[in-house]
């Protein structure tokens, strides 16, 4: 492809259009995950947005991920939000008032000069330190890049790892939904049942400003985000005296734990370190959760609940992301690639993209917040998952669609799996990050499904 055909391909409009809303969301030492809904810094945001910022400025990239890494507590967690103090209160619920950190969390270590949540979201920042880091290993040398967030990222593996293994089942546990990421899945419905709401009179939504009701969670599902909240930062945010109501070993947590052991494994190595005790937990993780959470029955991972000793019988995306592991089972991957072609995802039939939820499970909703619509960050991770297996023309196709719909649903938060149609916000960042890296970085032909593309071209020069 020439330079002319270039300048009018679907694949240089989805670039140029992705480049534009990181650039409109970058606010000066991170990014926004959206300018209206989302108006401060999130966790696994972050994450991917750096995996995207890496193509265009790999210095930004390295920013995102160091700003993110400053606000680590001291007990080693990384917080799901980093609020921006420039933001009105009322423009996000909860607002720092709500989790109080720096007086509420100091005693495990809450940062005493900046307000975050005391929750975590999951771990999926040293494989972006490292994808950043290969982006431009002389820049990353130069800042001493790695040999800064190494330190940092061990400690907040460790505080997964050791902390949050509730169960003593050498398996990391969530203890509340919204550290899944993916908030409202209907695999948190049965947990979630015993949890007294507070009242809706008693907060004020603000996502409602900005997104449309039908497509977020309801307000009884926000009354128990709520109490689940309160009790921990009325518990001083302590994982070994609180008690936690909600804990639930979830795959796609677990899966990322093991795979940023293994980025952790390749930053060692590069740093001139031992990578053993990396790989060693990697592989660990990897047995625990093949031992622990894979259902035979349904063709994939399911999330256990702690407290009641049972897995969750809900079948959602969270539970293929195994798939980006490198040693998996033969069978489980042949299992996990039936599963996300057949019936209950889809792809290649029914969906353009693998829908959050079982197409075919009880509480199914093309619309509505993680219990049905398709999300790129997801997507983008099953598609390295797929491609890692050698199911290439199935990954090819995945990422056609991922870059097709992102550009045509105007870099949309969410779209519905079978039509494509956008849903949630719009100039969504992590969106147009995985757009931005999948472009950037193409594939060896397999098939000749994709024409080569080359945006270097494009690329405007690194910040410094
Ligand atoms: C959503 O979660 C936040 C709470 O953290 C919310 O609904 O207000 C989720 O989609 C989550 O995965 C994401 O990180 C966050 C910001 O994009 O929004």
């Amino acid at each position: 492809m020439d330079r002319a055909d270039q300048a009018t391909s679907p694949h240089t409009t989805a670039y140029n259009g992705a480049r534009r809303v990181l650039t409109g969301n970058w606010v000066g030492a991170s990014t926004v995950p959206s300018r209206s809904l989302y108006p401060h810094q999130w966790s696994w945001d972050s994450a991917f947005i750096a995996v995207g910022l890496r193509h265009l400025w790999p210095v930004r990239a390295q920013r995102e991920l160091e700003t993110l890494l400053a606000a680590q507590w001291d007990d080693g967690r990384v917080p799901h939000i980093v609020f921006n103090p420039e933001v009105p209160l009322t423009a996000y619920f909860p607002s720092p008032d709500f989790w109080r950190s720096s007086t509420a969390g100091a005693a495990v270590g809450a940062p005493a000069g900046r307000e975050t949540s005391g929750l975590v979201q999951p771990p999926v920042h040293a494989l972006a330190a490292w994808l950043v880091h290969r982006a431009d290993p002389a820049a990353s040398a130069r800042r001493g890049f790695l040999r800064r967030v190494y330190p940092r990222l061990v400690a907040w593996q460790r505080y997964l790892t050791e902390a949050r293994d509730l169960g003593g089942r050498g398996l990391a546990s969530i203890v509340h939904p919204w550290e899944s990421g993916m908030d409202n899945s209907p695999c948190w419905d049965p947990p979630l049942s015993r949890i007294e709401p507070v009242g809706s009179d008693t907060f004020h939504r603000a996502d409602l400003d900005h997104g449309r009701r039908a497509d977020r969670p309801t307000d009884l599902d926000y009354g128990r985000y709520v109490r689940l909240a309160e009790h921990y930062r009325d518990h001083g945010y302590r994982d070994d005296t609180c008690g936690h109501p909600f804990a639930v070993e979830d795959p796609a947590v677990n899966a990322l734990l093991a795979l940023s052991e293994h980025a952790l494994a390749d930053i060692a190595g590069a740093l001139g370190r031992d990578p053993s005790d990396h790989l060693v937990r990697a592989e660990a993780l990897t047995t625990a959760l093949v031992k622990r959470l894979w259902h035979a029955e349904s063709g994939l991972f399911l999330s256990h609940d702690v407290i009641a000793g049972e897995p969750i019988p809900e079948h959602s995306a969270a539970g293929l992301i195994p798939l980006v592991l490198p040693d998996l089972p033969a069978e489980t991957v042949r299992a996990l690639v039936a599963t996300v072609t057949g019936p209950r995802f889809g792809l290649g039939e029914r969906t353009r993209m693998v829908p959050s939820y079982d197409l075919t499970g009880p509480c199914f909703d093309p619309a509505r917040y993680w219990r049905g619509p398709a999300w790129f960050n997801v997507n983008w991770l099953i598609e390295r998952g797929l491609r890692r297996h050698g199911e290439l023309a199935l990954a090819n196709e995945l990422r056609a669609n991922l870059t097709r719909l992102a550009a045509s649903s105007g870099y949309a938060e969410y779209v519905d799996p079978f039509s494509g149609e956008a849903r949630g916000t719009r100039d969504f960042s992590w969106t147009a990050a995985v757009t931005v890296d999948l472009l950037a970085d193409p594939p060896p032909p397999a098939g000749g499904e994709l024409p080569a593309y080359r945006p270097a071209a494009l690329v405007p020069a690194a910040l410094d």
